[in-house]
């Protein structure tokens, strides 16, 4: 069945620098390859698994004990969080809303004069398990890979109510020792601390000593990750956000999540461009309205 899926959508939208292929979980997914370096995506989620810039090591982590499994979410790389950020408000289904355990729809691939190649997929109500009862909604997920991996996520209200939803790109980056980096561009943001559930203001730059699980709230700028180990800076910029959370379980909360490696927590960092609404970054659209949420990631 996926390997139709795949031969389908080859024929469809295969090109030079997009190749579908059956990939983990056996799982329909595309590789993006171009000058400026490779990106893997699973349909399943519109989720992004790898980014590699040419000549780099891959910026995005992905947990070896990842589950790639339909209704389950991928442990790693850019999970598409909506319509809800954290724990579902009604209590009734997990955490980060159903879009990322969704299968979405290739709706077009194409390539920039200046040698981009873009990818956009989209999710409506009636590809949603009918259990969460989704209003009408659009969702378009749009990568394109050029000299950042743009990731830009529309949000269409088809209905006649107002929509309101929260969410984020909840992406996981490749560090080579947690210990030794550095998160810059959050100082003097207050945050929300879900580790000791307490507020605060972040005093300097932010490092990794203990489990972090931090938003920080009405900040729009652009963090960087500082990564003396592998010589280099991961650019994350953001639009359609003010809030951003900054995440890693260390040694405990590792230990705890079945597809977390014990140790994997000494690789990754989360940054996440979101929209969350303890930090009052919810989002209303009425009828026919648009809102974007957008992270670019590039390295310095
Ligand atoms: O974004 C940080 C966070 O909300 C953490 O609290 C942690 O739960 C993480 O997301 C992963 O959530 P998940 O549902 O993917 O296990």
């Amino acid at each position: 069945m996926a390997c139709a899926i795949v031969e389908e959508l080859q024929k469809q939208y295969g090109s030079e620098n997009a190749a579908f292929f059956s990939g983990p979980g056996n799982l329909p997914a595309l590789k993006l390859a171009n000058a400026f370096g490779s990106a893997e995506l699973l349909i399943y989620g519109a989720h992004i698994m790898s980014y590699q810039p040419a000549g780099q090591v891959p910026v995005l982590w992905m947990s070896e004990k990842s589950m790639f499994t339909a209704g389950e979410p991928v442990r790693g790389g850019v999970p598409v969080c909506w319509p809800w950020f954290g724990p579902d408000p009604n209590g009734k289904f997990g955490g980060h809303g159903y879009a990322r355990v969704s299968m979405w729809h290739v709706a077009g691939v194409s390539q920039t004069p200046a040698g981009e190649t873009s990818v956009s997929l989209t999710l409506t109500e009636s590809d949603v398990d009918a259990k969460f009862a989704p209003q009408p909604f659009k969702l378009e997920l749009t990568v394109t890979l050029g000299s950042a991996l743009v990731i830009a996520l529309k949000v269409y209200n088809t209905g006649t109510e107002n929509l309101t939803y929260s969410g984020a790109l909840h992406s996981y980056f490749n560090v080579a020792d947690s210990s030794a980096i550095k998160v810059e561009g959050l100082a003097g943001c207050d945050y929300l601390d879900k580790v000791v559930n307490c507020d605060g203001v972040q005093e300097d730059d932010i490092v990794i000593d203990r489990e972090i699980d931090r938003v920080y709230c009405r900040t729009s700028g652009i963090c960087r990750v500082i990564d003396p180990v592998f010589g280099r800076v991961i650019k994350i910029a953001k639009a359609g956000s003010t809030s951003t959370v900054v995440w890693n379980p260390w040694i405990d909360k590792s230990k705890r999540m079945p597809d977390f490696g014990d140790e994997e927590y000494h690789t990754m960092v989360c940054v996440e461009a979101a929209n969350v609404p303890a930090a009052g970054d919810a989002r209303t659209l009425v009828p026919g309205a648009m809102g974007e949420l957008r992270q670019m990631i590039s390295v310095e």
